[in-house]
């Protein structure tokens, strides 16, 4: 691709690292922008008319919505990742929207009031992961052999995992060996380690403590929060 390329990013969004994952994946050069959230800049809201990130900048024309962003990768520039078949292609569009539902019971459940809501959400977020397990095949990828966008999707939604494992009682992934297998393989996908920087854990771990709720109370209750500054991210 010949075009100047940008991502405008936030450090934790997990909508900003599908599109940092896809455009790695295709070797595509691009310059990444992190905003603060919680203090949108005026030019960011110029070119982002939901206020979110990411928004790509391609030669200076802005492409909002996650999505809609890694489609037009996937239109402009080889590797395909998503299958050559229509029905298919469907039916991974189809995954990606259950990742971002997925993403939503995440946000749901580190926003939980009390104990009972906190529960209800991991009973919620078990019972996806279960439908992700009947989906998959032998792997080590969401369609098999080949890396797709459904991939670089779930790469973003397991990764909060790494953090949260250590602070919920109930295991998410127990019983569900695929789920399980594909977490494991995404997690060592270069592009999907290098789409976020290598203290992203630490940024997690203190954004989950500094909110308000039940996870944040238990999360409070265990060990010392890092001393660093810290981005809001609003999802
Ligand atoms: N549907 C959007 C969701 C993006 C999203 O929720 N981004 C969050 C950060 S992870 C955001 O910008 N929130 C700011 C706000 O809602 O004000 C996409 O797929 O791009």
């Amino acid at each position: 691709m010949a075009n100047t390329l940008t991502l405008i990013s936030h450090a934790l969004c997990p909508y900003v690292q599908r599109a940092a994952i896809a455009l790695a994946e295709k070797g595509i050069a691009f310059e990444r922008i992190d905003i603060d959230l919680a203090n949108k800049p005026a030019w960011f809201l110029q070119v982002s008319p939901l206020g979110k990130t990411p928004v790509l900048l391609v030669d200076g024309e802005a492409i909002f919505e996650s999505a809609v962003i890694c489609e037009y990768l996937d239109d402009t520039t080889l590797p395909r990742l998503h299958p050559e078949n229509a029905l298919q292609r469907a039916q991974h569009r189809a995954w990606m929207e259950f990742g971002s539902a997925t993403l939503n019971t995440i946000a749901a459940l580190y926003s939980a009031q009390d104990k009972a809501a906190l529960s209800q959400k991991t009973l919620e977020l078990r019972a996806k992961f279960a439908q992700l397990e009947a989906q998959l095949g032998a792997g080590p990828y969401f369609a098999g052999e080949r890396f797709s966008l459904v991939d670089a999707v779930f790469g973003p939604v397991f990764r909060y995992f790494d953090v949260l494992d250590h602070y919920t009682e109930q295991a998410f992934f127990d019983g569900l060996p695929k789920v399980q297998a594909w977490r494991a393989a995404l997690a060592l996908r270069p592009s999907v380690v290098e789409a976020v920087a290598p203290h992203y854990a630490d940024l997690l771990t203190h954004f989950l403590r500094n909110r308000s709720g039940a996870l944040a109370a238990r999360m409070q209750g265990t060990h010392a929060s890092p001393a660093i500054a810290q981005p809001v991210c609003t999802i």
